[in-house]
């Protein structure tokens, strides 16, 4: 768990009524450290502005029997990986992006903080069998190419809903040629695609990587086992009999990618950026570019990025655009530094951030983003969704490899192409940048000196939390009631979304990051950044009631208040993204009943089962057509809800006419139970009283 996601996941935990976890469990202090000054400074801001969420944390952990890494340990998905992953695992986490684990051959899966609960609390976790997309790899990969460029170029083809309910399996003898580290940052971004998770078999790369990172028995017991922990040979020999698709890529032929802006599924190969900035008149001057993350900063990816750097030092290259280096681990951050790259990217300008996510989850106090003007960055990041990095809705994210980012950099402008253009120098000579090169490993190790693990007490009975009552970042959870046995009807029209809403428009993130242990606070950002369809506006909805426009979570409280339930109507892949329960739990908290879309992204659509919301799709997607502003809606048929069933819907128009709709949904009979008590909680929280 993330410290972001963390105190939901804990605060439902500390309800169920369990004096301990019954998995290894750990807390990671990542996502609250604002990026500002640089990485002494912001962790030092932070420890002050989050003590509270922190020392909370802290205590949790500590009497549950759960491991702690500390603000400026590292972003959780490097640290599982450096620490905890191991070929053949399971292992789940309250963040999307822990399929990062996928690399060293775990089966790791985003979820939400309820499902955690369950894991938590010894109780199975369950989800619907997944299907296969096959990644067949040839060749090797050379030059600018790099990990994250197969990544981008899956994101390509698939798109952001292209992976949902499927695990993507990487093979192939390519396969074998990327680093571990590689592999990572490939499953890591598979959560863009929507893919339930990624992953390769294990092989020599990961041994390598096991022993780097002194886990010899790990490795040794992996190599045992080795033939049950990739696919068999049948498989590779007709993945068209196994898989239920199959795509295939030459690294050889490879290009680097650069995608984006606002969407990471919008690829374009960098002999083609040129051409493609000018068509969309993107603004071609990038004004930061952002190395690492969870994703990107590998020991390999810091190398080649630093001697892309090296090569602008030496050449007498001035670089133009801002720069700054995320690591994402103290162990990185202690190697690379010992091992001098620090130093060159110092040389060049760049400013090391804390090893947390800092910018990539809009924690960047960047200056004159509230200006709002339209500008270019670039990163090595996951995501690029309008607003997520420095809450400029006008800023555009593109999202590359490290070492393209780093290139790009020093260019300064989204039309270079490091592969083919020169850049003049400030003797005024034409220069040509070299393709990186770098180390998968550190030849000398890795080193660190204080990790920032605190292990929790052998007994923690006796520890005591404490939330204070007027605590702006912290509440105690109250359950949400249960269903009262009765169909919804006379449902209002909280807001008809249009197009792309992500869990970065239903509950966003930044600075609203302070407020995810307080389900009342941070329901003040509830929809705020979903595009209404009757105004092309995002925050503006109409009380049907008053017949005034307000803000979403304002309108919401006013019905809330008068005891009427919503509906929330929505586009395809309706919640993609984060794994946040916040975009559920917070229209649970405000009253609405439910949310009916043309499709789901899955992490999403699980969260709100759990929350006892009612998660719908239009049977027929055109009927998202028929929803009208001033719709009055019923919802039908819930004393027979059964899976597969579908629910009927009434739409009564303002004009007096009514039509008849029907909603699919894909509870299964135990999920029809989460509904009935009112959230999957009550039921655990039942089952532990009764013992
Ligand atoms: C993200 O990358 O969007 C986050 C922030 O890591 C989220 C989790 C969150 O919202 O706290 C994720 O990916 O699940
Ligand atoms: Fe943090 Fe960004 Fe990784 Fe999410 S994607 S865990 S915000 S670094």
């Amino acid at each position: 768990m993330q410290d972001a996601t963390a105190q939901m996941a804990l605060l439902q935990f500390m309800q169920a009524g369990r004096p301990k976890v019954a998995v290894p469990s750990t807390v990671h202090c990542d996502h609250l450290i604002l990026a500002k000054e640089g990485a002494t400074k912001d962790l030092q801001n932070s420890l002050e502005t989050n003590k509270e969420v922190f020392d909370f944390l802290s205590s949790v952990s500590n009497k549950y029997g759960i491991g702690f890494w500390k603000p400026g340990a590292g972003i959780i998905h490097q640290v599982i990986l450096e620490n905890y992953a191991f070929p053949g695992g399971m292992m789940i986490g309250t963040d999307s992006h822990t399929v990062n684990a996928g690399g060293l051959g775990m089966i790791a899966i985003g979820v939400g903080g309820a499902d955690a609960v369950d894991v938590m609390a010894g109780f199975p976790w369950e989800l619907k069998f997944p299907k296969l997309i096959g990644v067949k790899l040839t060749g090797k990969m050379n030059g600018w190419t790099s990990a994250k460029d197969v990544i981008l170029k899956v994101a390509g083809i698939l798109t952001v809903k292209g992976g949902t309910g499927y695990i993507l399996e990487y093979f192939g003898e390519g396969a074998n040629t990327i680093s571990c580290t590689g592999k990572g940052t490939i499953c890591n971004m598979g959560a863009e695609i929507g893919a339930t998770t990624s992953l390769f078999g294990y092989d020599d790369k990961m041994y390598n990587y096991l022993i780097a990172t002194e886990r010899k028995e790990v490795a040794d017991l992996a190599n045992q086992i080795k033939e049950h922990l990739i696919g068999d040979s049948e498989v590779y020999l007709e993945p068209d009999k196994y898989f239920d698709q199959i795509i295939e890529i030459n690294l050889s032929e490879l290009e680097p990618h650069i995608n984006g802006p606002f969407t990471p599924d919008l690829a374009t190969p960098i002999s083609k950026i040129k051409e493609v900035v000018e068509q969309n008149g993107w603004p071609e001057k990038i004004e930061v570019g952002l190395i690492g993350s969870c994703t990107n900063s590998s020991y390999e990816d810091i190398s080649r990025s630093a001697s892309i750097a090296k090569q602008a030092v030496d050449k007498k290259l001035k670089v133009k655009s801002e720069f700054t280096i995320t690591p994402g681990s103290e162990m990185i951050r202690y190697t690379i530094e010992r091992d001098g790259f620090i130093d060159i990217f110092e040389k060049i300008g760049g400013v090391v951030l804390a090893n947390a996510c800092g910018p990539c989850i809009g924690q960047w106090a960047r200056h004159g983003a509230d200006k709002k003007e339209k500008n270019t960055i670039i990163t090595s990041f996951n995501r690029n969704f309008a607003k997520r990095n420095d809450g400029n809705p006008n800023t555009h994210g593109f999202v590359a490899s490290p070492e393209i980012v780093t290139a790009m950099t020093i260019a300064g402008t989204l039309k270079f192409n490091p592969l083919t253009d020169k850049l003049i120098n400030e003797d005024g000579i034409e220069v040509k940048l070299e393709p990186p090169v770098g180390e998968e490993l550190p030849i000398k190790g890795f080193d660190v000196k204080d990790p920032g693990y605190q292990a929790p007490a052998e007994d923690g009975s006796n520890i005591q939390i404490i939330v204070d009552p007027n605590s702006n970042r912290l509440q105690l959870l109250e359950s949400f009631p249960e269903w009262d046995g009765k169909d919804f009807v006379g449902l209002r029209l909280l807001i008809k979304v249009k197009g792309k809403c992500t869990t970065d428009h239903i509950s966003m993130a930044g600075p609203w990051l302070r407020f995810r242990g307080h389900l009342d606070n941070i329901s003040n950002n509830t929809l705020t950044g979903a595009i209404n369809y009757f105004n092309d506006t995002a925050n503006l909805v109409k009380n049907t009631i008053t017949g005034e426009y307000g803000e979403v979570p304002a309108v919401q409280r006013f019905y809330k208040q008068q005891g009427i339930g919503t509906i929330v109507v929505g586009d395809e892949n309706y919640g993609e993204g984060s794994s946040r329960e916040h975009a559920a739990m917070q229209p649970r908290h405000l009253g609405v009943k439910a949310i009916l879309v043309k499709s789901f992204a899955r992490i999403h659509e699980t969260n709100l089962k759990k929350q006892g919301m009612l998660a719908l799709t239009f049977a027929d997607k055109n009927d998202y057509d028929k929803i009208q502003e001033d719709d009055i809606i019923d919802i039908i048929g819930l004393n027979e809800f059964a899976p597969e069933k579908p629910l009927t819907i009434i739409l009564h128009h303002a004009d007096g006419t009514n039509e008849t709709i029907y909603a699919n949904h894909s509870y299964n009979w135990q999920q029809i139970e989460w509904f009935k008590a009112g959230a999957a909680l009550n039921i655990i929280k039942k089952q532990f009283a009764n013992k």
